[in-house]
């Protein structure tokens, strides 16, 4: 059976991270049993979760993942798409993965009662003699991390403007579909959904979230994936 490495269940999500959120949909759309493990970073080929073990390979990064179940299970995780749907998905994707996921991590680990009640969590499990350093550690390397990605040099007004245009744009074309490219679920369902569910989690303060709920078919679409995926 496929082993998930991730953070664990997290804040009401089944993880931590929108990453993992999404490597167990698509292993769910690819018809694949998994056992999700808490496991952390500290093992993590890149340093990052996701990461699978699949009969004694490990893969990490989601992309990699999802390519490496596509040709391994001979399936298609865009089955049914144009060539200019699989276009639009793949650049949709990528425009959650590496900007409105910035504002995401942005939001939560800048500011200091989103931190308190949300990633400083991540280092409970540390003994307690270790847990405030690792935890200021931990924190001042993700906020190296904001400002060499960019996210953290412009006002947190000014992120939550552009991760606002992202979510307003999802809403559009999401429309009145099931899914975001249709009747179907397809791989990009997988990140969509686990970003946006975790904007929504009620105990982070954040304008997206609000930002969110304006949009009726995006508060559906969250709620009819949690109820397939999740519940
Ligand atoms: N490109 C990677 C991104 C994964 C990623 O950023 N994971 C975050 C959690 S959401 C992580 O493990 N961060 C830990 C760290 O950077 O130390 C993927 O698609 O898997």
């Amino acid at each position: 059976m496929i082993i998930v490495h991730g953070f664990g269940a997290y804040f009401g999500m089944p993880d931590g991270s929108p990453f993992v959120m999404k490597t167990m949909i698509q292993l769910k759309l690819a018809g694949l049993e998994y056992e999700h493990r808490a496991s952390g970073v500290a093992k993590a080929p890149r340093g990052k979760v996701p990461y699978i073990e699949d009969d004694g390979e490990i893969i990490s990064d989601s992309t990699l993942i999802r390519r490496h179940i596509e040709r391994k299970y001979k399936v298609d995780l865009d089955a049914g798409l144009t060539v200019e749907q699989r276009a639009a998905a793949w650049s949709l994707e990528k425009m959650a993965e590496d900007h409105l996921y910035f504002a995401l991590i942005d939001l939560r680990w800048r500011d200091d009662h989103n931190f308190e009640v949300g990633p400083a969590h991540f280092f409970d499990r540390l003994p307690i003699l270790l847990r405030s350093l690792v935890r200021r550690i931990g924190r001042a390397r993700m906020t190296k991390t904001l400002y060499l990605q960019g996210t953290s040099r412009l006002s947190r007004a000014s992120v939550e403007e552009n991760a606002g245009a992202d979510i307003d744009a999802v809403a559009v074309l999401l429309g009145e579909r099931q899914y975001m490219m249709g009747d179907e679920a397809t791989a990009v369902d997988g990140f969509i959904y686990g970003v946006l569910a975790n904007l929504l989690v009620p105990i982070f303060e954040t304008d997206l979230r609000r930002r969110i709920e304006i949009h009726p078919n995006l508060t559906a679409y969250v709620e009819r994936l949690s109820q397939r995926f999740f519940s």
